[in-house]
Formats: C-alpha cells, sequence, structure tokens
C-alpha cells in the first residue's frame, strides 16, 4: 500500500506521517488476523480486500483527481445526511466516522474523557492528523442528534469547515417541517458549495444511484436468512462499511457480483459454518472500521453473525427513497420521509426499532441479539434495556455489551460472549 506516490500524496494532505505508517501497520496486522484468516471466504471478497488494502492509497487518490476535476468533497458522520442531495450537486460524498483508538489524548484537549470512542475518534484522527479523508474535505455535515455529537461538533468547528444540520428529536408534523427545512437548506450548501444546481433529472439520477446501492445491500441481507450462513458476519460487517467509502456506482456491481456468488452458496447449502450454529443479529451503535472487535469475538466463540441492526447495516439500508416523484418538490418530500424513516435511539418515542429488531430476528431467524452501545453512549444504553425487555416477550435471549475501542478487555467479553453462547446452545 505504501507506494511513494502515496506517501507523497500524504504529504501534500499534511498528514503526520509516522504516525500514519503506524497506523496502516497495525491496521495490516489487524485486517489479517481478523479478515484473511476466515476460511471459506468468497472470490468476490477480493474486491473489499483490495478497497481496504487501498483504503488510504488509491481511494484518497481518486478524491484528489475529482477536486482537481473540480468537484467538492463532503464528509458525514450520520446516515442522516442525504447522500442523494450530494451526488445530485456532483459531490463526492464520504463517511468520516472512525472505529480505532487513535489520537484520544489530542481528542481529549476538545471534549471530556468520558465521552463515546466513535466521537472522540474522529476528533482525534484529525487532531493527530491520521485521516486524509477528513483532510481531503471541502465541507463537513454534522448534525444534531445525540448531545455528545452536538457539542463535539462545537469544538470540531475550529478544525474543519463544518455545517451542522438540524435533525429532529421527535417524529411529529411539525418535526418534519423542521426537517425539510434542514434538507432544503442542506440543497442550497451543497449548490453553493459546488456552483452546480441540483435540478429534478440530477436527483431522480442520484437517488436511482443510493437506491441501487441500498438494493444491493438489502440483497445481501436477505441472503443471510440461509442457514447455513453463507458469508460471515465479519465480511458483511466490512461491505457495510465499505459503502461509507468507495464509489456508489463501483460499489453496487462488485456487491451485485458478489451476491450471485452467495447466491449459489445457498443453493449448494454451502457456509461459512455447519447448519445449526447459533445465530446472532448485531444491534446496537454503528461499528465504524477499523471496530472489528465485537464481530471477531463473536464469530471465534461458536457463532455466527446473521444481521447487523446498526447504522453501519440494516438502518442505513432498510429504507429507500421512492422513485415515484416526478418534480424536484416530490423528490424532496420523498427523501424527507425516507429519512425520517430512520430509527435511530435518538429520537423520542423510538418504538420503531423496537419492532424493527424483533422483525429482524424472525426473518434471520436468529437465536440471540447481542446488544452493542459504547460506554458513555446514552441513547443506545438506554435502548438496550427497552430492547431486552421487548426480545423477552419473544423467549429471544439478549447479551446486552457496552465496550469501546480498547482491547483491554477482550478476554472478558469473550468469556460472556461464550456463556451466551453455550446458553443458546
Ligand atoms: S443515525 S446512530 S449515525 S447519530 S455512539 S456518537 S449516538 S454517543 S453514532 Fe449515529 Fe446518526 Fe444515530 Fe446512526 Fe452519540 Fe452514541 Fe456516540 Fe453515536
Amino acid at each position: 500500500m505504501t507506494t511513494n506516490a502515496h506517501q507523497a500524496m500524504w504529504e501534500q494532505l499534511n498528514l503526520d506521517i509516522p504516525a500514519h505508517d503506524g497506523l496502516l501497520a497495525v491496521l495490516g496486522k489487524f485486517y489479517g488476523d481478523i479478515y484473511l484468516s476466515q476460511s471459506g471466504r468468497l472470490k468476490g471478497m477480493e474486491y473489499l480486500d483490495f478497497v481496504l488494502s487501498e483504503v488510504h492509497g488509491l481511494r484518497i487518490k481518486e478524491l484528489q483527481d475529482a477536486k482537481a476535476s473540480g468537484r467538492k468533497i463532503v464528509g458525514t458522520f450520520c446516515v442522516f445526511v442525504p447522500e442523494e442531495l450530494t451526488l445530485a450537486a456532483d459531490a463526492v460524498h464520504v463517511g468520516l466516522c472512525s472505529g480505532a483508538e487513535a489520537g484520544f489524548a489530542e481528542a481529549e484537549q476538545l471534549v471530556p474523557r468520558n465521552t463515546c470512542a466513535l466521537i472522540k475518534s474522529f476528533i482525534g484522527f484529525k487532531l493527530a492528523r491520521l485521516c486524509p479523508f477528513t483532510e481531503s474535505c471541502d465541507l463537513v455535515i454534522g448534525e444534531t442528534t445525540c448531545d455528545g455529537k452536538k457539542k463535539a461538533y462545537e469544538a470540531f468547528a475550529e478544525h474543519v469547515p463544518l455545517e451542522v444540520l438540524e435533525v429532529p428529536q421527535r417524529k411529529t408534523a411539525a418535526d418534519r417541517l423542521l426537517w425539510k427545512s434542514e434538507v432544503l437548506r442542506y440543497k442550497q450548501l451543497l449548490e453553493e458549495l459546488t456552483g452546480n444546481q441540483i435540478t429534478a433529472e440530477k436527483l431522480q439520477a442520484a437517488i436511482q444511484t443510493v437506491n441501487a446501492k441500498r438494493r444491493a445491500l438489502q440483497r445481501l441481507n436477505a441472503l443471510r436468512q440461509a442457514d447455513p450462513a453463507p458469508i460471515s458476519g465479519r465480511d458483511a460487517l466490512l461491505i457495510n462499511q465499505v459503502a461509507f467509502y468507495d464509489d456508489p456506482i463501483r460499489f453496487t456491481a462488485s456487491i451485485n457480483a458478489l451476491c450471485d456468488q452467495i447466491g449459489e452458496r445457498v443453493g449448494k447449502k454451502e457456509g461459512v459454518a455447519p447448519a445449526g450454529t447459533p445465530r446472532l443479529l448485531l444491534s446496537g451503535c454503528p461499528m465504524a472500521v477499523p471496530n472489528w472487535k465485537l464481530p471477531y469475538i463473536v464469530e471465534s466463540s461458536g457463532a455466527v453473525i446473521v444481521g447487523e441492526e446498526s447504522c453501519i447495516g440494516s438502518r442505513n439500508t432498510r429504507d429507500l427513497v421512492s422513485e415515484e416523484a416526478a418534480t424536484l418538490d416530490e423528490m424532496i418530500d420523498a427523501l424527507v420521509d425516507r429519512y425520517l424513516k430512520i430509527d435511530c435511539a435518538c429520537f423520542t418515542p423510538n418504538q420503531e426499532r423496537q419492532d424493527n429488531v424483533r422483525a429482524m430476528v424472525k426473518d434471520l431467524q436468529a437465536d440471540g441479539v447481542i446488544h452493542y452501545s459504547l460506554l458513555f453512549c446514552q441513547p443506545y444504553e438506554y435502548e438496550a434495556i427497552k430492547i431486552e425487555k421487548t426480545l423477552s416477550q419473544d423467549g429471544t435471549p439478549m447479551l446486552s455489551i457496552a465496550t469501546d475501542y480498547s482491547m483491554e478487555d477482550v478476554e472478558q467479553l469473550k468469556t460472556r460472549v461464550e456463556a451466551f453462547v453455550e446458553m443458546i446452545k
């Protein structure tokens, strides 16, 4: 991955080169241990391996080339930011959430220690000059979801060109009006940034592009209903993670090709683990690259993960934008409605998430749920209690885990997960 050309590009982006080299070395080792050590991986996963190996290399080069041709790069932290609008303005949309414990000491100069690891990570990556995606951004979009993010953006605004979208906390008619005004404001921000007007034709094409990406991921999720499980949860998580970085059209084609292979495997009743292996649904906070700790623990404890009820998972892919709309106004309404269906734990009340977790357990034939909250994430820690109660009505066991990005609790988590899997067996 480390070529001279890449090195020069990283220097131009003002990365801390020795620290960045160290990060890539750790990431490569971690990826080898967790991903490349798996047996029975599908040929189509080679594409994902390649994308991840070049996530700071060729993909960043593509972003730099896009910038050189006059396109703008927009970075986001939340699935509430409508990618369709970004694409309709001919800008590039990239996810900036980070899943590694890097730059935490620097981050703690801006946010309290008892802030969730996801927030500390995206701030840390910026302050420690480790993220070429953040450094490539012409605009970064925050959002008013949890309190941690809201306050973190106030401090972060001094370090990146940032705008914050107001996401309501409820879903009443008044909240929909507020959200629509924010979606329109985002459209205007993009038009000012890029100098491109978002027309009905451009937005329609962008809606089709993003829907196609979500359909490919829905197809992947549906194939995971099979027993034996045809793909590991680790690989499925990786696919969902790459969805936030990769070119959407290329990504969609690759995932559809992979799904063809998975379909053949399902037809032959082959899988990554024997039929009858305990099937678990992961539910909760997003797991950003390279946060693979818990999936690795679960899948090396005699279980297989069959779904991710998370923003890097089904919460991002479940709903499509209606393609019925003909005018720009109607398309904006369709976007507003689709995005307001997101069942983030920041909403109150949030019955949809309870219903969605229950439905996923049923559809995926899951034997149990592992609820995952990042430490200090109040919205998801609160909802873990409710979800456990809801699931108990169906007789579905749940293990609630709160952790962070450190490796200190791996042994302890493994003991708890193994006991849970044993109980399910
Ligand atoms: S729509 S889940 S991507 S806000 S883990 S920062 S909630 S304290 S990430 Fe999220 Fe959008 Fe919701 Fe999804 Fe706060 Fe919790 Fe940290 Fe979190």
